[in-house]
């Protein structure tokens, strides 16, 4: 196989910029258009792709180092997926050409000066519209310089940060995250004595309008998501923040985003403590590991994690010499097992749960999935009972919208969004696989999710992204047997649905006995969220869906 040098594509009018990370090390294999190193000049980071897919035999930059066109990132044993040259310089050079015009704005902010309230509104951001704020970066009362960067605002291809037009003290913010901003739209309104750049919005817009406006024709001409993570604040400059905003590439925030990753908590390895990829990788590893915590879990931990129950006011833990009585062996518990047990403790402990039972006629339901099943045998996707009592649920639970709550202090927060967990038996424990937004899938959808998400569960395979996110939670153990039992609740929810296996049993119709095949329901809740009464009314009403499945239509 032939070694290949990858080197710095065209990145146009820039001479040099640093290399602020390093993205693959010797050994790794890479793809063809993979991310190697992220490069910084003063207005713009950029992640340098790969032309080659390969094994790295060697690296040629290091951290700090300055390079331009044409130097050596590194060496490539190729696997043959080699990318044609001009498609990499196509995304890389509008981009960076149109950020090295960009310095022209901060030398025009002119010593004008303003009194009074000042509107701050978004600038020409070229072609995207409906960019959703992802990142508030400034509060009211926060001065504000010329070109400081007040929101970070995202399409599905880039994101960007829109700098101040003007300078002042920040009076009122007219955007909230996750609103969506297009050209125009009022951002903030300023007050005091305010030096305005000298074209109002147009010269401090400059920087970012030439940016999107570049990146909306790189991607035309180049619609690689590698392109679009190689845009970044123009106005944002590294280790110059003044907000306190821990300095991250766009890509690492969205990354961290979707994880859940508090990044202001994770510790940035990268020159001038930038975060990288890595580092949110080993901040949740070592969050699910438990060994280390985020200040939101550190605030809410029981008091009895401990494990002795001492913290709670008990007697201790009953300490027997097992082997005094017969032949032992002793095993460590799985890393799975170990963090879950800590969960389900401290859910136990601290969620006054209540369990109601019930039972479902689901004969009918049962007969349509076996002729389902037997229609679609050639599709390979097997429709599951656990797939109807996920769309089942979602019903319930928009009728009764307070089982899809959480508590937050003495609020209760109501999530328009019906992401469905479902507990999964694996060789290492119990693990919660989620599936998004059931509301808006099909019963066969939601049965290929279900399978492809308990077989990574199985292989370990899950990330915490699939893990994260769900609003309720069902526990089948209707595949091996039982009647009832009382599943724990998976805080923050507040509600789980458990379901046993289905037997055939004789109901009595009015008039005689007749065999019906009864679905055991066990739903266990919060008190401090739900009452007795709620709770049976969620589950005759599941029971009536589960009886007749037209009524998921209504
Ligand atoms: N009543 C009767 N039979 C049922 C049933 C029910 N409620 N639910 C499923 N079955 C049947 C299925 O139809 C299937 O039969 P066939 O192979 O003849 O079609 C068989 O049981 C096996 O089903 P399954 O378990 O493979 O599929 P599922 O969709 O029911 O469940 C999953 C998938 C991932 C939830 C399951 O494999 C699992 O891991 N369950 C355990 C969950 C658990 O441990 N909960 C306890 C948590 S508290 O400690």
């Amino acid at each position: 196989m032939a070694l290949v040098e990858v080197q710095v594509p065209d990145i146009g009018d820039f001479d040099e910029v640093t290399v602020i990370e390093l993205m693959v090390k010797v050994g790794d294999t890479v793809k063809a258009e993979q991310s190697l190193i992220t490069v910084e000049s003063d207005k713009a980071s950029m992640e340098i792709p790969s032309s080659t897919a390969g094994v790295v035999k060697e690296m040629r930059v290091a951290l700090g180092e300055k390079v331009k066109q044409g130097s050596i990132v590194l060496v490539v044993e190729a696997a043959g997926a080699a990318v044609a040259a001009p498609a990499v310089a196509a995304f890389a050079a509008p981009a960076v050409a149109a950020v090295a015009a960009a310095p022209a704005a901060p030398v025009a902010v002119a010593a004008q000066v303003v009194s009074g309230p000042v509107q701050v509104h978004v600038p020409d951001i070229g072609d995207f519209k409906d960019v959703v704020v992802i990142e508030v970066m400034v509060k009211p009362g926060d001065a504000i310089k010329v070109e400081q960067s007040l929101i970070t605002v995202e399409s599905d291809k880039a994101a960007m940060e829109i700098p101040s037009s003007h300078a002042g003290v920040l009076k009122e913010l007219k955007i909230k995250l996750g609103d969506k901003v297009n050209i125009g739209d009022l951002l903030a309104i300023l007050e005091g004595t305010v030096a305005a750049a000298a074209a109002p919005v147009a010269a401090a817009a400059a920087p970012v309008a030439a940016v999107a406006a570049a990146v909306a024709s790189t991607l035309a001409a180049a619609p690689t998501p590698l392109a679009a993570a190689a845009v970044a604040a123009p106005a944002h400059a590294p280790g110059g923040n003044t907000v306190g905003l821990p300095h991250a590439s766009p890509s690492v925030r969205k990354f961290a985003r979707e994880l859940g990753v508090p990044l202001e908590e994770v510790k940035g390895s990268g020159l001038k403590g930038r975060i990288t990829e890595g580092d949110v990788h080993a901040f949740t590893k070592a969050v699910m590991s438990g060994a280390a915590q985020t200040k939101a879990q550190a605030a809410k931990a029981p008091a009895a994690s401990g494990g002795d129950g001492a913290a709670l006011g008990l007697i201790p833990w009953p300490n027997v010499d097992f082997a005094k009585f017969g032949p032992i062996e002793r095993k460590e518990m799985g890393r799975i097992k170990k963090i879950s047990g800590a969960n389900l403790l401290r859910n136990a402990i601290m969620i006054p749960a209540v369990t109601n039972h019930d039972d479902a006629d689901i004969t009918d339901l049962e007969a349509f999935r076996v002729s389902t099943n037997k229609e679609n045998e050639k599709s390979g996707v097997k429709v599951t009972m656990l797939a109807f009592l996920i769309k089942a649920c979602v019903a319930a639970l928009k009728k009764y919208p307070e089982f899809n709550s959480s508590l937050d202090g003495d609020a209760l927060v109501y999530k328009n969004y019906w992401h469905i967990g479902f507990a999964a038996d694996t060789p290492n424990g119990l693990m919660v696989p989620v599936i998004r937004d059931c509301d808006k899938k099909g019963v066969l959808q939601i049965s290929q999710e279900m399978g492809e998400l308990a077989k990574k569960a199985r292989e370990g395979k899950l990330s915490p992204a699939e893990m994260s996110g769900a609003t309720f939670t069902i526990s089948s153990l209707g595949g091996i047997g039982g009647k009832y039992f009382t599943p724990i609740i998976n805080a923050p929810e507040v509600a789980i649905l458990g379901v046993c296996k289905s037997t055939m049993e004789p109901v009595w119709d009015g008039k005689q006995f007749v065999p019906r095949l009864m679905l055991p329901l066990s739903l266990t809740w919060d008190h401090r969220v739900i009452d007795g009464a709620a709770a049976a009314r969620f589950n005759a009403f599941l029971g009536q869906i589960l009886s007749d499945f037209r009524r998921v239509l209504l």
